[in-house]
């Protein structure tokens, strides 16, 4: 397998095999991989690179998993830094957004696998939300958190995904997939479900009309097979539903975490997964280099190496900055349309669901400042 053969079968529409995938991931020229990619990403999105305005609210940190390669967890309440947020805590922050003159289209909401709250407070959070901003789209709980509540309160995932919609439910953010090789799963998140629970729900999720992202958290201890295995699941899955908008490549971070041992992975590598992950994954129709997880200089570049969002503004992070994140807690809309701008591609606000919400005059104007940046 040579990039040139890989290429022709790009650029015939061909899905990529798995020994390509390898071959990708083994290509020694970064620059011929990251121009191939690109040369699909224009194909699709031109040379737009869209972002949204967002809000992160993390309710709870208690998680019964346990997971080695998490920061953000904590076991018991006791634990330093344990946190459960009350309903009005949790819609205060959306409330502060409008106060500051600063409103956002979407919140991300995940947490802990938390067995002490009642069902009941994952509807009020939702509903809550929405009689605060009824055109909020609310991305919430990711598969490893309904799966969680489908065995706790013994509901069909089905269920508690219909309870969660007639709520305000409007899509599932893609965190928790990790790697699904069982193998790394044991070491990583041991306790987490597993790779078809993931699938599956998302599957549920799919089949109930709703949209969904998917994720890898690459730089621990998996393969380059493990990563294809798990991306070509992903793109088999999509084959299936259609149901997934955005691939996130999730890049490891090792602070304050039990892998901490583990070195974090390098711009190159993110490079290299953002590019294959463009090229084998040709059924998905974003990839997102979330600035959070890249950082914002990585994040840029990717721009030219197969990704066309960057995320959002991003207000109240918590997942990657325990574990080392040096990005900004957020960026305006302003920083954000500066930096698509530097970056060579034309910023495009979109919506949760990818439907334009501003380009062109109706941005705000830069060149801005951008904290943490020269
Ligand atoms: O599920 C946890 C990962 C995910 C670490 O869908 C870690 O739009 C690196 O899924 N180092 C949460 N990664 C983040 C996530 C996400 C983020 C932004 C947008 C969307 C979306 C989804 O972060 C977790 C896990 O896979 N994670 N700990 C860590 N130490």
């Amino acid at each position: 397998m040579t990039l040139a053969s890989i290429s022709e079968k790009v650029s015939a529409g061909i899905p990529l095999s798995f020994d390509d995938g390898v071959a990708l991931f083994r290509e020694p020229d970064l620059l011929k991989l990251g121009a191939l990619a690109n040369q699909v990403r224009e194909q699709r999105h031109g040379d737009r690179t869209t972002f949204n305005r967002n809000l992160h609210i993390n309710p709870s940190n208690l998680c019964v998993a346990g997971c080695p390669l998490c920061s953000f967890s904590r076991r018991s309440p006791e634990q330093p830094g344990a946190y459960t947020l009350s309903l009005s805590q949790a819609w205060d922050k959306l409330k502060a957004r409008f106060a500051a003159g600063d409103p956002v289209t979407e919140v991300h909401v995940v947490g802990g696998l938390n067995d002490s709250l009642p069902f009941d407070y994952y509807v009020e959070l939702l509903a809550g939300l929405k009689r605060l901003q009824p055109a909020l789209h609310i991305k919430a709980f990711s598969a490893v958190e309904i799966f969680h509540l489908h065995k706790l309160f013994h509901l069909e995932v089905r269920e508690v995904l219909r309870r969660l919609v007639a709520a305000g439910l409007g899509s599932l953010p893609g965190g928790g997939a990790e790697i699904f090789a069982p193998r790394v799963r044991q070491r990583i998140c041991p306790n987490k479900c597993n790779a078809e629970e993931w699938l599956d729900v998302h599957r549920t999720a799919h089949e109930l009309g709703l949209r969904s992202n998917c994720t890898m958290l690459y730089g621990t201890i998996e393969t380059i097979e493990e990563r294809v295995q798990h991306l070509l699941r992903l793109r088999a899955l999509q084959d299936e539903t259609g149901g997934f908008q955005t691939f996130i490549p999730l890049a490891f971070h090792p602070d304050n975490n039990a892998l901490s041992q583990l070195p974090a992975p390098t711009a190159v590598d993110d490079l290299r997964v953002c590019a294959v992950s463009r090229l084998l994954l040709h059924n998905i129709p974003h990839i997102k280099a979330y600035w959070v997880s890249l950082g914002i200089k990585t994040a840029q570049t990717a721009q030219w190496f197969g990704a066309d969002d960057l995320d959002g503004t991003v207000q109240e992070e918590k997942i990657y900055h325990l574990a080392g994140s040096e990005a900004p807690q957020s960026l305006t809309p302003a920083e954000i349309v500066h930096l698509i701008r530097a970056a060579g591609r034309t910023p495009v606000e979109r919506d949760t669901l990818y439907n334009v919400v501003a380009q062109g005059q109706a941005l705000p104007a830069g060149p801005s400042p951008v904290r943490g940046q020269p």
